[in-house]
């Protein structure tokens, strides 16, 4: 077996942590070692890093489950393997600052529940997405259930995990799977700017995108209301707040620039 640093590759550029899932040749199946090395790589980020850009080495981003592991476990050793992949792509979602996944090829299974963890989504435009749980007769295990129909809605969902429909780059990008949609081969490149730009935020704001925005989403208006006005003062009441505040109004700062 492999070591938890070969099957996640780990290079800094700066205050951007680029981490790759790297067993090509199995396509990245995530066997229990590969989530264990991402679970590990996710409990241990260098507290100078500002974001992730999460990719996979070779063809595809993911082929998911490594079915090869499957046949081998009983009924409550299948539950405790869920819950692992759980708590794995927990760390990802719940991570202290942002991970932008990068995705090309095939974003299947597991591999989309992975990307579905992270919060900015970058595909090529050779990207697909499919459940072939269905067609395994298994079932989603990693959080698929919970995270993608949030993404996509669940009758999407229900489709592709029912007719084993894969759905090209073009309508994972139309659904919400992905919010860029690049050239085959510029991804990495175009999620490391997106982590360079998300790592020059304070990074209180940005602990509150991932961590509060979520959460309030799950709560009622007026709790959702609430909590966004408390979690709006600790971000304003932050040094970085308000030297960038000072910096907008002493003209020093950036405008907000229309897209070309
Ligand atoms: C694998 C896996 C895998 C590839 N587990 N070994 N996921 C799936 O049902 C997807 C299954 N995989 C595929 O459909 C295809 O492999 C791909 C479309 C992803 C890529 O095709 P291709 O032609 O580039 O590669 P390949 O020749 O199919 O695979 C290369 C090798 O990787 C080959 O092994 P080799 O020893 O013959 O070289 C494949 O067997 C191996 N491989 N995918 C094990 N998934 C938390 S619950 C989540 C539940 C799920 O994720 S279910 C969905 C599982």
């Amino acid at each position: 077996m492999a070591d938890a640093e070969t099957l996640i590759q780990s290079t800094r550029h700066g205050e951007v942590l680029h981490l790759a899932l790297n067993r090509p040749a199995k396509r990245n199946a995530a066997n229990d070692a590969l989530i264990a090395a991402l679970d590990a790589q996710f409990a241990h980020i260098p507290a100078d890093v500002r974001a992730i850009a999460l990719s996979g080495n070779g063809e595809h981003f993911c082929a998911g489950l490594d079915l090869s592991e499957l046949s081998e476990r009983n009924v409550f050793e299948g539950i405790l393997h869920s819950r692992g992949w759980h708590a794995a792509l927990d760390r990802i979602q719940y991570a202290p600052v942002p991970v932008v996944a990068v995705l090309h090829g095939a974003v299947v299974g597991g591999g989309l529940e992975i990307a579905a963890a992270c919060h900015v989504r970058v595909a090529e435009n050779n990207a697909f997405y499919a459940f072939p749980e269905g067609q395994r007769g298994i079932f989603v295990g990693g959080g698929g259930s919970v995270r993608v129909p949030r993404l996509i809605g669940a009758a999407r969902v229900a489709d592709m995990m029912l007719t084993g429909r894969v759905l090209d780059a073009d309508e994972g990008q139309a659904t919400g799977l992905s919010t860029y949609l690049v050239q085959p081969g510029e991804g990495l490149a175009k999620g490391l700017a997106l982590a360079q730009k998300i790592a020059a935020n304070a990074p209180m704001s940005n602990y509150a995108v991932i961590q509060a925005l979520p959460r309030i989403a799950e709560l009622a208006p007026e709790q959702g209301l609430f909590v966004e006005s408390l979690v709006a003062a600790i971000a304003q009441g932050e040094p970085a707040a308000k030297e960038r505040l000072r910096a907008f109004l002493e003209k020093r700062a950036a405008k907000v620039e229309k897209p070309q």
